[in-house]
């Protein structure tokens, strides 16, 4: 196997640390590089056990350059899905499926350091799931919506304070702003020319930056436990029923707005185009997506959001496709060291989905809050 990145060599050294082949009495049959995350290094283990069935795993090298503090980070995922694992119990679903499970090493760890301070975990690969990289029906998508909802009321009585802030500030937009300003002072010459007219787009909105925060600050808004990295490959559906199964990539749960969640899911899932998509004219806010993901996020919430932050949902989804834009556009200037890209001018491609996205929901402002106000009115 080829491991690309040179952070991964010591992954063999991680593989011995968890002893799968002893648990599990057998034998690691392939190890391969899995999924489609910007941010970790993501390994699938499966081994075949003396009865030829298999067992699989998900191996992962956290980003520590990303994740400054990996230990807190894991005690975080570790507390929050005992909470996850108790509720699942008493309503007499499987903890093994509806929440990820954090494998302790040989050593009784919930995490392993390589003599190369990489550190790693595994978790049990949920079986018969699927990821979607793509919203394929509206259902699939409300189901989501449901779930992401479900997934903060679940959370709704979690000691927030008790939570390590994994990655400070992380949607605070008025911060990333700063941050994507310093990009374009210190940014390359030629990704900056390259780049004039999303940096234009981008400075054009300031004014709308601060709108979510200010409203925190003025206890207008209320903070949450939330989940802050919404997409939809960051949730895996049920093979056979095709219902939304478990929440995964809990790197981020820690206080924040329900906006900020809401506002994400719809950023990727509701666009027409991938992430990626070059062909701008393939982008746009398909709005019977932001119908379906909308009405299936206030049932999973369950009345439990206040007017004001129903009022806010259309700004959610639009200042954190905007704030999304910003962040890849300033990777792309100061050369791509934050999100893996894959082609040449990636992360400006991905930053201009983000700023189109932006500009149709700016037109599509008055019928995304006529919406919202549809399926809003029956909740707190
Ligand atoms: P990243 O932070 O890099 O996005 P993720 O934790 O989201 O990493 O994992 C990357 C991908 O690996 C997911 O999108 C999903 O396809 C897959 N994955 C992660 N954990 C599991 C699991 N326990 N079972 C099955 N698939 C998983
Ligand atoms: C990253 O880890 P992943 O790929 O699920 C990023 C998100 C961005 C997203 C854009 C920790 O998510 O904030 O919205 O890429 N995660 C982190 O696709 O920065
Ligand atoms: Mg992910």
């Amino acid at each position: 196997m080829s491991v690309l990145n040179p952070a991964c060599a010591k992954i063999d050294e991680a593989i011995a640390a968890f002893g799968i082949e002893t648990a599990v009495n057998g034998r690691l049959i392939q190890k391969v590089p899995y999924g489609n995350g910007h941010i970790n290094d993501t390994f699938l283990l499966r081994y075949e056990t003396p009865d030829h069935t298999e067992k699989r795993y998900i191996l992962q090298r956290m980003n520590h350059d990303i994740f400054r503090n990996p230990p807190l980070l894991m005690e975080n995922i570790v507390h929050v899905t005992n909470h996850l694992r108790g509720i699942i119990l008493s309503r007499g679903g499987d903890a093994e499926r509806e929440t990820l499970n954090v494998l302790k090493t040989s050593d009784g760890a919930d995490f392993f350091q390589d003599s190369g301070k990489n550190y790693w975990r595994v978790f049990p690969f949920i079986e018969r799931s699927i990821c979607l990289e793509k919203v394929e029906s509206a259902k699939d998508f409300y189901d989501s919506g449901v779930a992401f909802g479900g997934f903060q009321k679940m959370l709704a009585d979690y000691p927030a304070k008790t939570l390590h802030e994994t990655i400070p500030d992380f949607h605070n937009t008025p911060s990333r702003f700063r941050d994507f300003k310093a990009a374009v002072e210190e940014g390359d010459d030629r990704r900056i020319t390259l780049a004039r007219r999303e940096i234009a787009f981008a400075l054009d909105r300031e004014g709308d930056t601060s709108v979510l925060t200010d409203l925190l600050n003025q206890g207008k808004l209320p903070l949450r436990v939330t989940h802050n990295d919404t997409k939809l490959n960051n949730i895996l559906f049920d093979e056979a029923t095709r219902k939304a199964l478990c929440i995964i990539d809990l790197d981020t749960v820690m206080p924040g707005l329900s906006l900020y969640d809401f506002g994400d899911s719809i950023r990727f899932g509701a666009s027409t185009g991938a992430e990626d998509e070059t062909d701008l004219d393939k982008v746009e806010l398909d709005l019977s997506l932001f119908e379906a993901f909308t009405k299936g996020y206030l049932e999973g919430c369950d009345g439990s959001l206040t007017e004001k932050e129903i009022e806010m949902l259309p700004m959610g989804a639009r200042l954190m496709t905007y704030e999304c834009g910003i962040r890849f556009l300033a990777d792309f200037l100061t050369g791509d060291t934050y999100f893996k890209v894959h082609r040449e001018n990636h992360n400006l491609d991905r930053a201009r989905t983000q700023f189109k996205l932006v500009a149709d929901m700016e037109a599509k402002w008055d019928q995304m809050k006529a919406i919202v106000e549809k399926y809003g009115s029956c909740s707190v």
